[in-house]
């Protein structure tokens, strides 16, 4: 796993998209080039009538460099041969949000407690991430138990992100 070649990055095994669902918090992002969400990231995962994963997901952006606003995005996530690896659609409620198409796997989760998230946009050509982004996220609004912080730490440093994170803050911009 720590050669960083993207396509052995270790992801959670069996993920159960089920278990996974409702709110995670944001607590620490790894950031792509051309960052949109700033913090206060909170996403609602959900599983549909079909089986099929969605997301509902706030966050604070700026939008033509001195707009600050809290963006309303929405998720559908479409489903590949390994449970933990998916497409994430993405689109905002309003036009002027970013939309796209990007890689979601499921690094590592208790389910409980905290996930890993990670998206590689750009290969490069050794086969290492070239541009990609990282949510650390907590069912806690206040940050990360101490007794899975080893865990975390241990799963940055397998995806080759370790050092890269900035801490995500919860202000309450986005609360309704
Ligand atoms: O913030 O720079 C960035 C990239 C994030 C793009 C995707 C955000 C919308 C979807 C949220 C679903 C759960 C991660």
């Amino acid at each position: 796993a720590q050669d960083c070649q993207v396509s052995n990055i270790p992801v959670k095994e069996n993920f159960d998209k089920y278990r996974f669902q409702g709110t995670w918090y944001a607590v620490a992002k790894k950031d792509p080039t051309g960052l949109f969400l700033l913090d206060n990231v909170v996403a609602n995962y959900k599983v549909n009538e079909e089986g099929r994963m969605t997301a509902s997901a706030f966050g604070r952006v700026i939008i033509l460099n001195n707009w600050e606003t809290c963006a309303n995005m929405f998720a559908s996530f479409d489903e590949t041969p390994d449970p933990a690896k998916f497409k994430l659609k993405y689109w905002g409620a309003a036009a002027y949000l970013q939309s796209g198409y990007d890689d979601h796997w499921v690094v590592d989760t208790d389910y409980d407690n905290y996930a890993v998230h990670y998206s590689c946009r750009e290969l490069d050509t050794d086969g290492t991430c070239l541009d990609g982004y990282s949510f650390i996220f907590s069912r806690h609004p206040d940050g990360l138990r101490s007794e899975d912080q080893p865990i975390v730490t241990q799963k940055k440093k397998e995806i080759c992100l370790l050092g890269k994170y900035r801490r995500v803050a919860h202000t309450g911009f986005c609360d309704a």
